[in-house]
C-alpha cells in the first residue's frame, strides 16, 4: 500500500495561450492578399478532481510541479492553434488547497466527483486577420498569448470522520477502533504503534458513523515531541473529539489534562468542539476507584461527559456506540442547517 501522505507542496501552472499569427494570403495572381493569421489556442486549465478511492496525497508527493499544456500558435490561412489540454489533479475527499505564499484557502474538495477549476489557462492571442482596418489593410502585428495562471499550492488532507480519537500512546485508541468497526489497525503494548491516522466505520440504525484513530500525543507534542501534533489536523472536520484515557495505572486525570493542553497549543478552535471522554481499561480498575476520582474531578466542567468502557471485556461499548451515533447525527443536522442557511441567503 502507498505510504500515507497528508501534506504536499506543488508548483501548478496553467497553459499559456498560443500566439496569434502574422500571415498574408499568398495566391497566384494575387500578390497583395489580405492578412490571414489565425488565433493562438487557449492554454489548458489546472483542474482539481475529488476521487473517493484515493486515501492519501502520496500520488502527488512524487513530483514537485504539474502543468497544463500550452495553446498552440495560430498559423496562416486563418488556421487557429489547438487549445492546450487541461491537467487534472486527483485528490482524496477532505483535501484543502492553500496558496502556499499567502496561506489563503483556494479550494476544498469534499464530495465524490467534485471538480474545481483552480487555475485558468491564458487566452490565445488574436491573429493579424483581426486587425485589418480601412487605414491598415496589411497589419504586421498579432497578439501574443496570455500567460497561464500559476501558483505554489499546498495540499492538505483532512480526513473526514464524525468523531476523532485523541489520546496518549497506549490508551487503547486502536483497540477501540477495532472493537467498534471492521478496521484493523495494529494494537500493541508499546507507544506509537499507530503512526498514521486510520478510519473505521460502524453502522447503526441505518447510519454510518465514521471514526478516526489518530496517533498518540505526548507531553510537548505541540512542540514536536513524539510524532508531534501534525496529525491533529485530521480532527479539524470531525463533529466531536473523543478523548481516550486509560484507567488502572493512576494516570487518567493527568492524561486528560495533558491532552487538553496539547490540543489548546495546537488549535484553540479544536478545543471548542463537542467532546466525549472515554475512560478505557475499566477491567484494570475493578473497584472503579480511579474512575470515581476521575469523574468527580471532571464533574464541574460543562459539556464533558465521561463514559467508562473496556475494549478487553466489551463493557460499555454498546452505550458508547449510541453516544457516538448521536454525536454524528447532531453533526449532520448542524451541517444541513448551515447549508440551509446558505441556500436561504441565495433566495433573498
Ligand atoms: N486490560 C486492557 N488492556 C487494553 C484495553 N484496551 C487496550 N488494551 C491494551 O493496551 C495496549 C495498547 O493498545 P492500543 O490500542 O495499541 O493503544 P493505542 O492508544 O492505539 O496506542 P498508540 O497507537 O501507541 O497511540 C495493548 O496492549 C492493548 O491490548 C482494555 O480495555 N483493557
Ligand atoms: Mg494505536
Amino acid at each position: 500500500m502507498n505510504r500515507f501522505v497528508d501534506e504536499v507542496v506543488l508548483r501548478l501552472t496553467a497553459g499559456h495561450g498560443g500566439a496569434g499569427a502574422v500571415s498574408f494570403l499568398r495566391a497566384k495572381y494575387k500578390p497583395r492578399g489580405g492578412p490571414d493569421g489565425g488565433d493562438g489556442g487557449r492554454g489548458g486549465d489546472v483542474i482539481l478532481v475529488c476521487k473517493p478511492n484515493l486515501k492519501t496525497l502520496s500520488q502527488l508527493a512524487l513530483r514537485d510541479r504539474m502543468a497544463a499544456e500550452n495553446g498552440e500558435s495560430g498559423a496562416g490561412s486563418n488556421r487557429d492553434g489547438r487549445a492546450g489540454g487541461a491537467v487534472r489533479v486527483e485528490v482524496p475527499p477532505g483535501t484543502v488547497v492553500y496558496d502556499h505564499e499567502s496561506g489563503e484557502i483556494r479550494a476544498e474538495l469534499l464530495a465524490e466527483g467534485e471538480e474545481v477549476a483552480l487555475l485558468r489557462g491564458g487566452r490565445g492571442g488574436r491573429g493579424n486577420a483581426h486587425f485589418k482596418t480601412a487605414h491598415n489593410r496589411a497589419p504586421r502585428f498579432a497578439q501574443p498569448g496570455e500567460p497561464g495562471e500559476e501558483m505554489i499550492a499546498r495540499f492538505e488532507l483532512q480526513l473526514i470522520a464524525d468523531i476523532g480519537f485523541l489520546g496518549r500512546p497506549n490508551a487503547g485508541k486502536s483497540s477501540l477502533l477495532r472493537a467498534l468497526t471492521a478496521a484493523r489497525p495494529k494494537v500493541a503494548a508499546y507507544q506509537f504503534t499507530t503512526r498514521t491516522p486510520y478510519l473505521g466505520v460502524f453502522r447503526r440504525h441505518e447510519r454510518d458513523v465514521v471514526l478516526a484513530d489518530v496517533p498518540g500525543i505526548i507531553e510537548g507534542a505541540a512542540g514536536g515531541a513524539g510524532l508531534g501534533t501534525t496529525f491533529l489536523k485530521h480532527l479539524a472536520r470531525t463533529a466531536a473529539i473523543a478523548f481516550v484515557v486509560e484507567l488502572g495505572s493512576g494516570v487518567a486525570l493527568e492524561s486528560y489534562r495533558l491532552l487538553e493542553h496539547e490540543l489548546e497549543q495546537y488549535s484553540s478552535e479544536l478545543t471548542r468542539k463537542r467532546r466525549l471522554v472515554v475512560a478505557n481499561k475499566l477491567d484494570l480498575d475493578p473497584d472503579h476507584e480511579e474512575l470515581g476520582e476521575f469523574t468527580s474531578a471532571l464533574e464541574s466542567e460543562p459539556g464533558v461527559r465521561v463514559i467508562a468502557i473496556s475494549t478487553a471485556t466489551g463493557e460499555g461499548l454498546d452505550d458508547l456506540r449510541n453516544i457516538l451515533l448521536q454525536l454524528g447525527e447532531q453533526h449532520e443536522q448542524h451541517e444541513q442547517h448551515e447549508r440551509g442557511e446558505a441556500d436561504g441567503r441565495g433566495l433573498e
